[in-house]
């Protein structure tokens, strides 16, 4: 059966919690404060079954000072019961709620005229007249009118009909985001523990599930699922929730808060958005102004900093602003909120979140942003997708920060990544996702880096992938490197080694001198087999000293980069051939020691012939090497 919430909405004293009763027999004003008083203060609640749809009703205060309890409820209704008391016809807070239900985006609900019963059939057409004019050009714009009276009951069937047709012609929710129950009350039930309650705005709540409440991060785990009243295995978007909680106390919870998967959401402070001020607003939104933002059921202080050329948004008018608030918030694009001015407080304009993880944008940027998040209103999922990781850069964005970036269920995001990826808006880099022309340039640019490096440095045979690295990937996401350097390599134009990174076409042309340099070295090392010459008697050796000292240098870094010649210890290299015979000869002494193939440091003298200066280094290399493994002053030969 279908779950609808519907909110009452109008001035104070005009009848909505009356009528509530007359239509469910439950008195929504639970607080003895609400009793005495003879007003709604907070939010109340109550049901109505209609056979094939089940009302959940939202009964708000129509006092002025608590129009900010009115918008915890407001938040998350379907469908919206305008209450105008014949009596006294459109009062100023009818309007505002009226105001706030347009700035929600509510699209659906209908108009009661209350306590008939008050006033003669002239007086009541007058009401209806003032009403029509109010909602023209609105979503109310010829929604249904009811007249009724909580008092005599005349009318009251007619809104029962009424209220079933809006309640099943009312938009069904999206189902792309994952399960959010904005908190509107928690409080602790005796033998239970905490309970919160809220109107489940999308997913679902099952018993056992581990959530969070945001934005304070607070794990928890949900101990049972109640629906109007009634324990359920899981609660479903569109239905009054009260969940209890098991790892928390209802004291650390609050209005505001989210409840939400684990691990799935985060929360933010600065926010991209395209407002709207009410045209009867006193004055232009402006930056740096201050305004209480009412966001789900959470209401938070923040700076505007209008994005458009002129720094204002005129009443009347929308515009693109971001909003820096004070304290974080769990927020998703898409979702909607209402600014109220900071004092006096009033309802001046509303909104929806276009990027709810946004950066600052200064100065000269802003115009940029300013053109980039005009496309993003309206665009399709992987456009918004597409946004979201061009706006993270070379960092890219892991799938967990798309989750919650977009609050996206897993099939949503598979769907809207995949789009993004076969339209080219996208790269995927080993899970990492990044915008796609960015991704091109660096992989031309790292290109362009080693050919430039090799420009440089004709002598080496690479440039060092760490160098290259520094360079241009500093900020890159380490996939992000990975996947440059393999498209780089699948087009053909580098080839990456372990450590050194090379144009493909790069081979080393070496002058006849130098080639010359290049063999006097390898035979200096091949001649001296296991008795290596130091560096610097090498290179004097093969005529590279003083002022060639340096360029020989580059020509013996080539026999080492080529393999030909080993570093065993900082400037002691070995010929590659000496070493290979040694280790030959080493195993050999292995399989003549079996089965404990140890060798102590003068049988390995005596076996090399090298003298202890050589053989410490050598079996410190050999070990590094895993040729052999040491074990107390003896090595085993592996
Ligand atoms: N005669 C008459 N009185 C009504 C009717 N409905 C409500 N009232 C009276 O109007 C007064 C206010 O009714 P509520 O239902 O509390 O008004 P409300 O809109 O909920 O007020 P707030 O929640 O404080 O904004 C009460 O004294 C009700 O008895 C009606 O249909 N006819
Ligand atoms: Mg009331």
């Amino acid at each position: 059966m279908r779950s609808v919430i519907i909110g009452t909405a109008g001035h104070i004293d005009h009848g909505k919690t009356a009528l509530v009763r007359a239509l469910t027999g439950v008195d929504a004003d639970r607080l003895p404060e609400e009793k005495r008083r003879g007003i709604t203060i907070d939010l109340g609640f109550a049901e109505l079954d209609l056979g094939d749809v089940r009302v959940g009703f939202v009964d708000v205060p129509g006092h002025e000072r608590f129009v900010k309890n009115m918008l915890a409820g407001a938040h998350g209704i379907d469908a919206v019961a305008l209450v105008v008391a014949a009596d006294e016809g459109v009062m100023p807070q009818t309007r505002e709620h009226f105001d706030i239900c347009s700035l929600l985006e509510i699209s659906a609900g209908l108009v009661v005229i209350t306590k008939t019963d008050t006033v003669d059939e002239e007086l009541l057409e007058l009401v209806r007249a003032e009403v029509e004019e109010l909602v023209v050009g609105s979503f109310l714009e010829g929604a249904p009118v009811v007249a009724a009276s909580a008092r005599t009951g005349q009318g009251i069937e007619e809104l029962k009909a009424t209220l079933r047709a809006v309640a099943l012609a009312a938009p069904s929710r999206s189902t792309d985001t994952v399960a959010r129950l904005p908190v509107d009350r928690a409080f602790t039930m005796r033998g239970f523990g905490a309970v919160v309650t809220g109107t489940l705005v999308a997913g679902e709540i099952a018993e056992g599930a581990e959530m969070e409440l945001l934005p304070a991060h607070l794990r928890v785990r949900v101990r049972g699922v109640q629906v109007h009243g009634a324990p359920v295995r899981a609660a479903g978007a569109g239905q009054r929730t009260a969940v209890n909680l098991g790892g928390v106390e209802a004291a650390a919870v609050e209005r505001g808060m989210v409840l939400a998967p684990a691990g799935r959401l985060l929360s933010t402070q600065i926010m991209d958005a395209r407002v709207r001020v009410l045209a009867g607003a006193p004055r232009p939104l402006r930056s740096r102004q201050r305004v209480r933002v009412h966001h789900g059921t959470a209401e938070v202080l923040a700076r505007v900093q209008v994005l458009e050329a002129s720094g204002e948004i005129a009443p009347g008018a929308s515009g693109l602003a971001q909003l820096r608030l004070e304290l974080p918030v769990a927020a998703l694009p898409g979702e909607r909120f209402i600014l109220r001015s900071y004092s006096p407080q009033q309802t001046v304009a509303g909104g929806d979140i276009l990027d709810a993880h946004a950066a600052k944008h200064r100065g000269r940027d802003r115009s940029a942003a300013r053109a980039r998040l005009s496309a993003l209103a309206g665009a399709g999922a992987a456009a918004r997708l597409a946004y979201f990781v061009e706006t993270a850069g070379e960092r890219g964005l892991r799938r967990a920060e798309l989750a919650a970036r977009t609050g996206w269920r897993d099939e949503a995001l598979d769907a809207a990544l995949g789009e993004a990826k076969t339209r080219g808006l996208v790269e995927e880099a080993e899970g990492v996702a990044v915008g796609r022309e960015l991704f091109e340039r660096l992989v031309g640019g790292a290109v362009a880096e080693v050919k430039e490096f090799h420009r440089r440095e004709p002598l080496a045979r690479g440039m060092a992938r760490e160098l290259l690295r520094e360079r241009l990937f500093a900020r890159a996401a380490p996939e992000i490197f990975r996947a440059a350097l393999a498209r780089a390599e699948a087009s053909g134009s580098l080839v990456a080694e372990r450590e050194l990174v090379r144009a493909s076409g790069h081979t080393l042309e070496l002058s006849p001198a130098d080639a010359e340099l290049r063999d006097r070295l390898e035979r200096i090392y091949r001649e001296a087999a296991l008795e290596a010459p130091t560096l610097e008697e090498a290179l004097a050796g093969a005529g590279g000293a003083g002022g060639r000292r340096e360029h020989a240098r580059k020509i013996f870094q080539l026999l080492v980069g080529a393999g030909t010649l080993v570093r065993v210890r900082e400037d002691l290299f070995f010929h590659r051939a000496a070493l290979d015979r040694l280790v030959a000869s080493l195993r050999d002494y292995g399989a003549r020691h079996e089965p404990e193939r140890l060798i102590d440091v003068a049988a390995f003298k005596e076996l090399s012939g090298v003298t202890r200066k050589y053989a410490i280094p050598l079996l410190e290399y050999f070990d590094r090497e895993r040729v052999t493994r040491r074990a107390g002053d003896k090595r085993i030969i592996l």
